[in-house]
């Protein structure tokens, strides 16, 4: 018998209405205001559960344009992903300028107090592939459109302020040997492999890169608890033309954070999503992140006086010598309506700048200028992608292009070229000096020659800096990274060159990583371009430790809990985490939930085999007796409190919890980071000690090898 079309079916007001077919499957026809699906070419589709056949068991009809279609687009969904920084995730937000800059800049935004601009941001990992782990060792993209009044200004950066290369003609083979192995095509996501640290030993320029990426700021514990930098010296210009050199900088106003290595490598399989989950969470519950803008503003007589070149983008320039100058606020308040849509449709420009902002002669940012645009032609299929809603200017556009592939807006009317003499609306736009974008007139003379500045030589200086400027938490962080990374390459020779190279940087850090390693023998130091090498002063503000946040908001406490927890100690530790702006989740034996002490019931959130300690900043184990006798027979639990203490985490316990403490092996060993909760008061004061987010104290206890 053949099967009933819904198309027969009225469409009845109200919600959708369900029938099974002859076959037993579940139809759904619209009705009332429910609309209706259509094939792209708007005809009503009133089944879209049965192919089109000749008979209930016949051939499939060719003719069937709805299943046609539907499998074409489907076959057509995947773009190729970002050749560097495929893993991604954006969202919107907005600029609020203080003050007028009118003397540095004419850029218009940044011309009246008070001025809001619309953003969008797609934060990302660099060598992972789309469906990589967000907790990758890696460099964080920290990309910024501004939809000014006018045109989109992207500042394309970074989570770190200098990179691995000095010239854009390196690019391809630093990538090549960070991504997979091109034979083996694996390993993903991570640097810890024998090609990366080759090119990394056979590159003295990349040295200083090398002890930011081996530092904590290669695993951030969420983007909201990161710095951004445009890494590149550029130019603003007044309206008088009058250039300021200046480096871009976000500074986060939820203060710095991190995750320590062994807590990243188990995230990446608890939650792969850790990073954007974060982030989604924290806007959708209106916690909205904010991270200040901050230039660094010079002169050409500064730029002669500096011990390094301007151009050159694997150096800083020390906040302590060229202050900060906080001028707007960015704060992140919306997530995307649809993924592809927007992050991956996202095109950002190095090129997109806007009058009052110009590039300098610095040769990395001079060959990303090209790249960016022509790659978003082979990610994006055609010259229009500027027509998609995420990168088309909020400005109206007015050119005589037109054409080409997915055209949403050519111009209209007789003229598509300039001059005409059709005149007034119907010759189109013409252009104008009023607001041109005029480029910086700087003189430019030399001989042609591939050649790289005698000013870009010193590769060791700032690396020695960087590193001297750490705690000592930190400056074990980065021995302990490098003698990891250096762990998963075969080649001994490489894992020794890039010693001699830790040898210029510091004696004491060479030693360590080699003593990690059990090296048999100390390389020679590597011969430097530039024989002596600078003691700077060390800046403080290169460390992520000394410049956390004040308090423990934005953060989050994860509590495992069983039948008969203490209700009253939980509601009061609950309040102590609200009152702080921080966010409680709670574990529980199963998600349904828990029964308190006082009969009242605790859903959970997380399954404590799904809700490991490592998804926490810091945790408490609120157990009964019984509770806590059984948690001892899960493994789960005792890794809750075992990882907890091995990430330095601040704990907090019940009496009744002990057993677990015990069964995990880390009872005798309890610091000043485990608090006993027996009152509401004594939640408030854990809640204070987290604020330091860590006790790195206990960190020599926890990590001997
Ligand atoms: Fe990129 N980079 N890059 N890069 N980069 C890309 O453009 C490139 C560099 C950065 O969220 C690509 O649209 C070259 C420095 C971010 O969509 C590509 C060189 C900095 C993003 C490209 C560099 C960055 C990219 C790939 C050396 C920090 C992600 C997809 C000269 C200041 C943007 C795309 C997003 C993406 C080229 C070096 C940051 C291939 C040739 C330095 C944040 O065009």
């Amino acid at each position: 018998m053949t099967q009933q079309s819904n198309a027969d079916k009225p469409l009845n007001a109200g919600a959708t209405q369900d029938y099974r077919g002859e076959g037993g499957e579940l139809h759904q026809v619209a009705g009332g205001d429910v609309p209706q699906m259509t094939t792209q070419g708007g005809a009503p589709i009133g089944d879209d559960q049965n192919t089109l056949k000749v008979g209930p068991r016949g051939p499939t009809l060719i003719e069937d344009q709805a299943f046609r279609e539907k499998i074409f687009h489907f076959d057509h969904e995947r773009i190729p992903e970002r050749v560097v920084h495929a893993r991604g995730f954006g969202v919107h937000g907005v600029f609020e300028t203080y003050e007028s800059l009118s003397d540095i800049t004419r850029a218009d935004m940044f011309q009246r107090a008070g001025e809001q601009t619309e953003m969008f941001v797609r934060f990302s990992t660099v060598a992972g592939n789309k469906g990589s782990a967000d907790l990758a060792r890696d460099v964080r993209g920290f990309a910024c459109r501004f939809y000014s009044k006018e045109g989109n200004w992207d500042l394309v950066g970074n989570n770190i302020p200098v990179f691995f290369i000095q010239d854009a003609i390196k690019f391809p083979d630093l990538i090549h040997a960070a991504k997979q192995e091109p034979d083996r095509g694996f390993p993903q996501a991570q640097t810890a492999h024998d090609n990366f640290w080759d090119f990394m030993s056979l590159t003295p320029e990349a040295m200083h890169m090398a002890l930011w990426i081996m530092s904590d700021r290669t695993i951030p514990r969420s983007f909201r608890f990161m710095e951004g930098f445009g890494v590149h010296t550029f130019r603003m210009i007044n309206a008088e033309g009058k250039s300021t050199y200046v480096k871009f900088h976000w500074k986060p106003k939820q203060g710095l954070q991190s995750v320590v290595w062994n807590e990243a490598l188990k995230l990446n399989g608890a939650d792969p999503d850790f990073h954007r989950r974060d982030l989604w969470d924290a806007i959708q519950m209106g916690d909205y992140p904010e991270w200040e803008l901050g230039l660094q503003l010079f002169d050409d007589e500064f730029a002669d006086r500096f011990d390094f070149d301007v151009l050159d983008a694997t150096k800083i320039i020390p906040e302590e010598e060229v202050p900060i100058r906080v001028v707007g606020k960015m704060t992140l308040n919306r997530v995307v309506d649809n993924f592809f849509q927007e992050t991956e449709q996202v095109a950002f420009q190095t090129g997109n700048i806007v009058p009052g902002i110009d590039f300098t002669n610095d040769p990395l940012l001079q060959g990303r200028n090209f790249s960016y645009l022509d790659t978003q032609l082979k990610r994006l299929g055609g010259p229009n992608f500027t027509h998609i809603p995420v990168n088309a200017p909020r400005t109206e556009v007015r050119h005589f292009q037109q054409d080409g592939h997915m055209s949403m807006r050519n111009p209209k009317g007789r003229a598509n070229y300039e001059p005409n003499s059709w005149g007034g609306a119907a010759g189109g736009p013409r252009e104008a000096p009023r607001g041109m974008y005029q480029s910086f007139p700087a003189e430019e003379a030399g001989q042609k020659r591939r050649i790289r500045s005698e000013t870009f030589a010193d590769h060791y200086s700032q690396a020695r800096q960087f590193y001297l400027s750490q705690t000592q938490t930190e400056q074990q962080h980065i021995a302990d990274a490098f003698a990891f990374e250096l762990s998963k390459v075969e080649t001994v020779a490489i894992r020794a060159r890039i010693v001699s190279h830790l040898l210029n940087v510091d004696e004491d850090l060479a030693k360590t990583v080699a003593k990690s390693l059990r090296l048999k023998e100390m390389p020679a130091p590597a011969e430097a371009a530039m024989p002596t090498r600078m003691d700077l002063k060390t800046s403080p503000k290169l460390s992520i430790i000394l410049n956390g946040p004040e308090s423990f908001k934005g953060r989050k406490v994860g509590v495992l809990v069983t039948d008969g927890v203490d209700a009253a100690l939980l509601a009061g530790l609950k309040s102590a985490i609200q009152a702080e702006g921080a966010m409680m989740e709670i574990v529980a034996p199963m998600v349904g939930g828990v029964e308190a002490s006082d009969g009242s019931w605790i859903e959970a959130k997380q399954k404590v085999d799904g809700g490991p300690s490592l998804l926490y900043d810091a945790v408490a184990v609120l157990a009964s007796k019984d509770g806590a006798s059984t948690l001892t027979k899960e493994a789960t639990a005792r890794d809750f409190v075992t990882d907890a203490f091995a990430h330095c985490k601040f704990i907090a316990y019940s009496a009744e919890a002990m057993p677990l403490f015990e069964k995990a092996g880390v009872a005798g060993d309890l610091d000043e980071g485990c608090v006993k909760l027996a009152s509401a008061e004594d939640a408030k004061g854990f809640i204070v000690q987290c604020r330091k987010l860590r006790h790195w104290q206990r960190e020599p206890n926890v990590n001997a090898v």
